[in-house]
């Protein structure tokens, strides 16, 4: 079969208009979330009104996808799959890529040009390299190594700051778009990348430049995007005639509210499907508790019930009634939300997003990386809880699932979807462990491994409520202890 590029595309499957040659946007993770939501919603823009836009894409590590995309005319295709049905439409609006890790002068290169006047980001949350207290870890080691030396950076926050310290020198605008699921994103960024100035002893015209000269919008990012498949393949080869070695799933869901503070234009992306609004930490809040914060509750009960797909997990009704429960009692009161939000309707599109079996996303991709993701999801809501005079049970709960799937104390074996989950801390909370006996021991030595804030993991409601259910975990299965959570 032809493989898809620019002379192969078929007729009318375009998604939005192709960007031009210039490129506007530099852009940082050309992972699949990336190409299913900024890239859709560029490429939808530019049909609305052109402009300069084309995109300067950079992989952190892969040069699979890299090479993939280069051999396609950077064109792909996104798979979307429904219970109503499944099509496919190409994207056309990255313009050249190149691989981080490679070549991290190229991106410093790309982030000086005058002409790139947004950089934005998804380097998913373990990327911003952030304190477990908030701001930049400066003890992180990558971080370090960059401080000894940042003029070679290679973390991204390191790269992004020389970046910045170089195009200082012209004085051009420019906004740093986080696109990952971080609370108060903008914010958090342009304080990790202050952060990262002051250690490296910036001089004052670079920091005052990025005071004034560069925005940090606030973004809340949405669209489930699962991993490809050569499932995803096969369909689009059946869809669309072609061969395409780079393409995307998603469902059809897809929401962007971003603060309008651009520092040098952008494309039209409220004409694009994206809301613009001052009210974006609200809708961070309500997208990192009520969707990432039960996905994550549901990951780990399916990880210890044998669900391979969040789809199965959330089908299990002792499953689904935690979740409820978890949105209604722990997390629906320590928001405030947004104007006109409805918040059944955003529920019950959740339910019908979470049973979106033709997705098939993985238990697995939403457990992994848990010890970065739920600092966003569950600290702040349940010291909330907690300042009311309650103790946040789904919330203990959605802890002792995790440590029981990523970190399970001995005699537990959470099985094959649990040992599937990519998590970076496994060997720092196996360490704090070691010498625990009972499950009880190992559930407190967990919580004091320093992957969760001390002040959370201090609080004695939290602390032993999260015990205990690593316990009944341990003993009687994680069915029993959502049980023991929602009776409590
Ligand atoms: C998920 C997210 O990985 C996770 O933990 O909750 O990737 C989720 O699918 C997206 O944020 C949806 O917008």
């Amino acid at each position: 079969m032809e493989r898809l590029t620019a002379g192969t595309t078929p007729a009318g499957t375009l998604i939005g208009a192709s960007a031009p040659d210039g490129t506007g946007i530099v852009h940082l993770g050309l992972g699949s979330f990336h190409r299913a939501h900024l890239a859709v919603h560029t490429a939808r823009a530019l049909a609305v009104e052109q402009g300069e836009w084309g995109i300067h894409g950079f992989a952190n590590r892969s040069a699979r996808v890299v090479e993939a995309l280069q051999a396609q005319d950077h064109r792909y295709a996104v798979l979307q799959l429904s219970q109503e049905g499944t099509s496919a439409g190409v994207v056309d609006v990255h313009r050249a890529t190149g691989v981080l890790a490679q070549e991290p002068r190229a991106f410093i290169r790309s982030l000086t040009r005058p002409e790139h006047r947004i950089l934005s980001l998804t380097v998913s949350e373990v990327g911003y390299s952030l304190a477990v207290g908030g701001g930049l870890d400066l003890d992180d080691p990558g971080i370090r190594a960059d401080l000894a030396a940042p003029h070679e950076p290679r973390t991204a926050i390191g790269l992004i700051a020389r970046g910045l310290v170089e195009r200082s020198a012209s004085g051009a605008p420019i906004t740093v778009l986080s696109c990952d699921n971080l609370q108060s994103s903008g914010r958090t960024t342009e304080r990790a990348v202050t952060d990262f100035l002051q250690a490296s002893g910036a001089d004052a015209d670079a920091l005052r430049y990025v005071a004034r000269h560069v925005a940090f919008p606030n973004a809340m990012v949405d669209r489930i995007v699962p991993a490809t498949t050569p499932q995803t393949v096969a369909d689009v080869e059946r869809l669309l005639g072609v061969h395409d070695a780079a393409p995307v799933p998603a469902e059809a869901f897809s929401m962007w509210v971003l603060e309008d503070r651009f520092a040098a234009g952008r494309p039209a992306w409220h004409a694009a499907g994206a809301t613009m609004s001052d009210e974006v930490e609200a809708y961070e809040l309500v997208k990192l508790r009520l969707l990432n914060g039960s996905h994550s509750l549901i990951a780990y009960l399916g990880g210890l019930s044998g669900a391979p797909t969040i789809v199965e997990s959330f089908a299990q009704p002792w499953v689904r009634d935690a979740v409820l429960e978890l949105i209604r009692r722990d997390y629906l009161p320590t928001i405030t939300l947004p104007e006109g939000l409805d918040v059944e309707d955003y529920v019950a599109s959740l339910i019908a997003r979470w049973s979106n079996a033709p997705l098939r996303d993985l238990t697995a991709r939403v457990g992994s990386g848990g010890s970065t993701k739920l600092l966003q999801r569950v600290p702040e809501p349940a010291a909330q809880t907690l300042d009311a005079g309650r103790t946040p049970h789904l919330l203990a709960l959605t802890t002792a699932a995790w440590i029981a799937c990523v970190a399970p104390p001995a005699g537990l074996e959470p099985g094959p979807v649990a040992a599937e989950m990519v998590e970076p801390a496994r060997e720092q909370l196996a360490a704090a462990t070691r010498g625990a006996v009972t499950a009880r021991e190992h559930a407190l030595a967990a919580l004091d491994a320093g992957v969760l804030p001390a002040s959370l993991a201090a609080r004695a409601p939290f602390r032993e409520r999260v015990a205990e259910l690593v316990e009944i975990i341990a003993r009687h299965g994680a069915r029993a202890a959502a049980e023991e959570a929602l009776r409590a």
